[in-house]
């Protein structure tokens, strides 16, 4: 009989401490959202590739990107594209500001995420997760998914 009472007691404080982690959970919304994540293939013999998706701030904090990891990568960084003498030129960028309520686009031709060292080769259609860690608003994990550098072709047009 004392054995069963402790296990009720037992079973209540942990009801309740699943309680309390809800709880808080919903104090502290999440500050960034993702969404149009993808990674690009490469071409065959090639280790770098790029990636491009949407940092939408949905909290009134500005949140700082300041790192980002990929099991498929050794080496992660945001990059910005830079005209200099007419030339195209990329810079990488140590963090990136999503202010609050702002949306930041990384897509081609402006900022974006490049990956170094990939180790093995890209399947299109397979889905992956990208890490981004900010300064002041948490850790996240993204879904990229991976997708060829040519476009399918439309085979319904007459
Ligand atoms: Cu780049």
């Amino acid at each position: 009989m004392r054995l069963v009472v402790f296990a009720l007691v037992v079973a209540v404080i942990q009801l309740t401490f699943a309680g309390t982690g809800q709880a808080s959970e919903q104090l502290r919304p999440k500050a960034l959202s993702f969404s149009d994540g993808y990674l690009r293939t490469m071409p065959p013999g090639q280790k770098v590739t790029a990636a491009f998706i949407s940092v939408t701030n949905v909290s009134d904090e500005d949140c700082r990107l300041t790192s980002l990891s990929s099991p498929l990568a050794n080496r992660v960084e945001f990059h910005q594209h830079q005209h200099v003498d007419g030339m195209m030129k990329m810079r990488p960028m140590k963090s990136v500001l999503v202010a609050a309520g702002n949306r930041v686009v990384f897509k081609p031709g402006a900022f974006h995420i490049m990956f170094f060292n990939v180790g093995d080769p890209l399947m299109a259609g397979h889905k992956t997760a990208l890490t981004l860690a900010t300064d002041q608003c948490g850790d996240y994990s993204a879904e990229l998914e991976i997708r060829g550098l040519v476009k399918t072709k439309i085979t319904d047009h007459h």
